[in-house]
């Protein structure tokens, strides 16, 4: 009889999951490029089905109710369903839409506009400019917010010192060399700290 009843709590169960996979039919994450990152959080603003978001909408265009048939295009691909300036194709790492994501990519929901790619900050060689040539020398430069910069200073171009660490702010800053000049000459550099 206790086997009877264990096998009665497992057919239930099963009746459940069926019911609330059938409302966020999971075959349609399966055919998005990269689909199973945010599962039924593509199409829908809950993890568990319910209401479709802007994404699920354009989708919904595209695929007859019940149909199994793929429905990922180029033109669902070039679309920014969410308005979060990224395509549904760069947001799936698959920006051609020809069905092959990219190796790598970086995935994002093409459903909600909070999650969109991160976009590469370039790195920007800072041009030196002399702000005082005699003692103490200084020198500045424009610098990006987020960005560490080095300011090294060398006699032979071979060994390098570094001076300062300087976090950039997205405004100029100024380095002052505040050594005794024991040298004829000093060259410097700044560098951009990875
Ligand atoms: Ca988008
Ligand atoms: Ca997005």
């Amino acid at each position: 009889m206790k086997v009877l009843k264990s096998n009665w709590n497992f057919a239930a169960v099963v009746g459940l999951l069926s019911v609330a996979a059938a409302d966020a039919r999971p075959w349609r994450v399966e055919q998005l490029p990269n689909g199973s990152k945010f599962s039924c959080s593509n199409c829908h603003h809950s993890p568990y089905g319910g209401p479709r978001n802007a994404f699920g909408l354009a989708v919904e265009k595209e695929v007859t109710r019940g149909s199994r048939a793929p429905f990922w295009s180029i033109a669902l691909a070039a679309k920014d369903s969410d308005g979060d300036g990224a395509s549904n194709g760069e947001e799936l790492g698959d920006k051609d839409g020809d069905g092959k994501p990219t190796d790598g990519a970086e995935v994002t929901n093409p459903g909600s506009s909070k999650s969109k790619p991160s976009k590469p900050v370039e790195p920007i060689v800072p041009e030196l400019v002399v702000e005082n040539p005699k003692f103490p020398f200084s020198l500045r430069f424009k610098t990006v917010e987020g960005q560490v910069y080095e300011v090294q200073s060398t006699l032979d171009f071979r060994s390098w010192t570094t001076l300062a660490k300087i976090k950039g702010t997205g405004s100029e800053k100024v380095f002052a060399d505040r050594r005794k000049a024991l040298f004829p000459r000093q060259y410097y550099r700044v560098k951009l700290k990875e």
